[in-house]
C-alpha cells in the first residue's frame, strides 16, 4: 500500500537535495552540450561552457528557452536522443500552426509516472483505490500521465477520457471510483450532474486530482462540498512531461515541485533577472532527468511564488503557489489554451478588420467564450439573417483553429472602444 510515496527523496534534507541537484544539472548540461545543438548554439552565443556549470548556483549563467525557442526548433531541433530511442510524443493544445511537440524514451514515461504516482499518493491513493481518469487522453499529457501514476499506485485505473458525461456517471456509479482526476471545471461540471440526477449516495468518490487550468479556492470549496471529497491541485505542462511536475499535500496551501527531477528558478518577466525566495515572478524550470525533450531555463510564463516553508506534510521539497496569472497574453479557456493572435488570423482569413474583442468569464463553475467581432461596413446594411449566417461561419472557423466552441456577436463597425496604447482584447472576468 501506498508504495509510491518514496520519504527518502520526498523528505530529503535540503543540503542533500541540493547535492543531488548538482549532481544531475552537471551531466544534465553536459548531455545537452553534445545533443542538442540549437541550445549548444544558445549557450556558445551566451559564452557559456559545460564547465561553467558546477551547481544550481551557476544555472542563471545558463540561457532560456521559451515557446518561440521550441516553435522555430519544431518539430526535432530539441530532442536529445535519436528518434529510435523515442517511444512517445506528446502536444500542446491549441497552438498556432507549429504545436509544441515533447518526445519521450521509455525511461522519461517510468520517471513521469514515478511523478504522478506521487501526486496520486498526497491525495491519499493506494493500491485499493479506483482512479477514474477524465482527462483528455491523446496528444494531451493529462489522461496519459495520471493513467501512469494510477498504474504504478496499483489502482484500478479507468483511462475514461473526457466528455461522455452519461458513461462517467454510470462507470463512476457502477464500479463505484474512489479518485476522480479531470480538469476543475469538468469536475464542477459533473458535480452538477450528480446533483441533478439526484445519485450523490451512489458516488464512492473519496479525493479529486484537478489541474491544467488556474481554479480558485472558491471552487476548490464548492466542488468540495457538492461532491464530499478533498480536492487536490496539480500542476505541469507538455514541454516538461505534462501533469506532476509539481502537487498538493494534505496542507493544500500550494503544490511540491518534483526537485529531484526538475530545478525550479522566479525571474521577473521583464528583465530575466532571479528573484530571491518569496517574490512574485515566473516560474523557470530545468528539467534534470529528462533524456528525449531536456529542456533547460525553460520559461513557463506562469506567475507565481515559491516557499520553503516546513510542510506538515513532511515532504522538504519547495512549494509553488497556484499560478496567479501569465506572462504572456495565452488564456487557457476550458482547459484548452488559446491564444489571441489565432482569433485575429482567423478573422483577417474571414476578411473582418482585426477590431474585436474576446469576453471569458467563469458562471456555474464553467468558462463561457464570446468574441465580439466589428463587421465590415458594406455588411451594415444586410439582413439579419445574413449576419447569422455570417456568424455561424466565424463560429465554425473559430472552432477549426481553437478545438473549442466560441460564442461570435457581430457589432456594428466602429463600436468596440479603442484605446490610445495597447488594445484591449481581452476581458477575463474569471475571478481566480
Ligand atoms: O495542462 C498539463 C496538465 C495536465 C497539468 C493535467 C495538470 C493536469 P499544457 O496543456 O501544456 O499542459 O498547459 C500548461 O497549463 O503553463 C499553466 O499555465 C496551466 N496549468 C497547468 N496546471 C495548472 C494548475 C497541461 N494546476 C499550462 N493551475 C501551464 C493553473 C495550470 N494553471
Amino acid at each position: 500500500m501506498n508504495n509510491y510515496y518514496q520519504p527518502e527523496i520526498e523528505t530529503m534534507p535540503y543540503d542533500r537535495l541540493r547535492a543531488l541537484q548538482n549532481e544531475r544539472l552537471v551531466k544534465q548540461v553536459r548531455h545537452v552540450w553534445e545533443n542538442v545543438p540549437y541550445y549548444r548554439q544558445k549557450m556558445e552565443e551566451k559564452g557559456v561552457a559545460p564547465e561553467d556549470i558546477q551547481s544550481v548556483d551557476d544555472l542563471h549563467k545558463l540561457p532560456f528557452l521559451c515557446k518561440d525557442d521550441l516553435r522555430k526548433a519544431y518539430p526535432y531541433g530539441l530532442k536529445g536522443v535519436p528518434l529510435s530511442d523515442c517511444v512517445r510524443i506528446h502536444s500542446t493544445s491549441g497552438t498556432t500552426g507549429k504545436r509544441v511537440v515533447a518526445f519521450y524514451t521509455q525511461h522519461d514515461i517510468d520517471l513521469w509516472d514515478d511523478c504522478c504516482a506521487r501526486a496520486l499518493v498526497a491525495a491519499g491513493a493506494t493500491s485499493e483505490d479506483i482512479c477514474h481518469i477524465a482527462y483528455g487522453f491523446g496528444l494531451f499529457t493529462g489522461g496519459a500521465g495520471l493513467n501512469g501514476g494510477s498504474h504504478k499506485v496499483g489502482c484500478l485505473t479507468l483511462p475514461m477520457s473526457s466528455g461522455n458525461t452519461e458513461r462517467q456517471l454510470q462507470f463512476m456509479t457502477d464500479l463505484g471510483s474512489t479518485i476522480l482526476c479531470c480538469t476543475p471545471s469538468y469536475a464542477a461540471y459533473l458535480a452538477e450532474s450528480i446533483h441533478e440526477q439526484g445519485i450523490r449516495e451512489q458516488i464512492k468518490l473519496k479525493a479529486g486530482i484537478f489541474g491544467a487550468e488556474a481554479w480558485s479556492e472558491d471552487m476548490r470549496h464548492d466542488i468540495e462540498n457538492k461532491l464530499g471529497i478533498k480536492a487536490y491541485d496539480i500542476y505541469g505542462l507538455t514541454e516538461t512531461s505534462g501533469p506532476g511536475v509539481a502537487f498538493e499535500c494534505s496542507e493544500q496551501t500550494g503544490m511540491h515541485i518534483n526537485e529531484d527531477h526538475f530545478i525550479a528558478e522566479i525571474i521577473d518577466p521583464d528583465t530575466g533577472e532571479v528573484l530571491p525566495e518569496g517574490s512574485k515572478g515566473e516560474l523557470v524550470f530545468t528539467a534534470i532527468t529528462k533524456e528525449a525533450f531536456p529542456l533547460l531555463r525553460y520559461r513557463t510564463r506562469d506567475i507565481c511564488v515559491l516557499t520553503r516553508k516546513k510542510c506538515s506534510c513532511g515532504r522538504t521539497h519547495v512549494k509553488m503557489s497556484k499560478p496567479m496569472g501569465r506572462s504572456d497574453d495565452m488564456l487557457i479557456i476550458r482547459g484548452i489554451n488559446v491564444f489571441p493572435s489565432q482569433i485575429e488570423t482567423v478573422l483577417i482569413q474571414q476578411g473582418y478588420p482585426a477590431n474585436y474583442q474576446i469576453i471569458v468569464d467563469r458562471v456555474n463553475n464553467s468558462d463561457t467564450f464570446e468574441v465580439m467581432v466589428e463587421m465590415n461596413p458594406e455588411m451594415f446594411s444586410d439582413s439579419l439573417a445574413k449576419i447569422a449566417d455570417a456568424e455561424k461561419k466565424l463560429v465554425e472557423a473559430l472552432k477549426a483553429m481553437l478545438g473549442i466552441a466560441a460564442k461570435v456577436k457581430l457589432v456594428a463597425p466602429k463600436t468596440i472602444a479603442r484605446s490610445e496604447g495597447k488594445a484591449v482584447r481581452v476581458i477575463d472576468k474569471r475571478k481566480i
